[in-house]
């Protein structure tokens, strides 16, 4: 079960004089798990983290695949040099160099930030374009699907990751760092309502934007934001919740 793990590693990356004459050899990292599994996911129960189980399940149910293994990542700071799975151990930055969940490897290829993950598991393992757009044949969905992809990602995410610490972590109650993330997250949903509207999802049919954008609205809460503010959106929420995959994404 456990092993080292291997991938092809570019020239560009490498460092010994052997890997620079031979950049398409293979190169052995000590990974925390090599799994029987194509897919193994760093993860947490966190929204970037519930994005990517999210569209592996929904892949589950309509190819029989990609099968997945999860790997439960510390995030705390405390567990860093004291725990083997937290996300600055130096084995996981191998995977992920910004030390964050969630990351995949494929075959032992490895794939970090929320959005590049999705779109690249789209990419692979989506050939019925069922959740995704197809670069090549459907140049403006896919364009779409990028735009909102990247609203989502350097947005909502960001945006309502802030508004979650002054909210609730933070160890000085501070007015302005709150308002100002409270209001630009407000102010990210009002867009999202506004696009919704004659809309059932956010590019028409259900997708990569809404699986990635889907996991931070739903915990609005978190933030300080109530969903009954943005009715649209309320609903598309409860849509979205309704799917199978999704509850089994969400380990429900
Ligand atoms: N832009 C990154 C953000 C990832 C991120 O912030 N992950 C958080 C959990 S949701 C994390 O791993 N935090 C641990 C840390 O900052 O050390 C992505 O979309 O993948």
């Amino acid at each position: 079960m456990f092993a080292p793990a291997t991938y092809n590693k570019s020239s560009s990356r490498a460092t010994s004089s052997q890997a620079h004459s031979h950049p398409q050899q293979l190169v052995t990292f000590t990974m925390a798990t090599q799994s029987s599994k194509p897919i193994v996911l760093y993860t947490q129960t966190t929204a970037n983290g519930v994005a990517v189980s999210i569209l592996l399940e929904e892949l589950k149910a309509i190819y029989g695949g990609p099968d997945y293994e999860s790997v439960s990542m510390s995030i705390r700071n405390s567990d860093i040099g004291n725990v083997h799975n937290q996300v600055k151990s130096p084995w996981f930055l191998e995977i992920n160099p910004n030390g964050r969940i969630p990351a995949i490897t494929h075959n032992g290829f490895p794939v970090f930030e929320t959005s590049a993950i999705l779109l690249y598991l789209a990419q692979q393992f989506d050939s019925k374009r069922a959740f995704s757009h197809d670069p090549v044949a459907d140049p403006q969905g896919y364009s779409k699907e990028l735009q909102w992809l990247f609203f989502a990602h350097g947005g909502v995410g960001p945006m309502q990751g802030q508004a979650n610490h002054f909210n609730l972590y933070a160890p000085e109650k501070l007015p302005y760092a709150i308002n100002r993330y409270l209001n630009e997250t407000r102010r990210l949903y009002s867009v999202l309502e506004a696009r919704l509207e004659g809309r059932e999802y956010i590019i028409d049919t259900y997708g990569l934007a809404d699986i990635k954008t889907f996991p931070w609205v739903r915990r609005a809460d978190v933030a300080g934001v109530s969903l009954s503010e943005f009715p649209r959106l309320k609903a598309w929420v409860e849509r979205i919740s309704a799917r199978p995959a999704v509850q089994k994404g969400l380990g429900n």
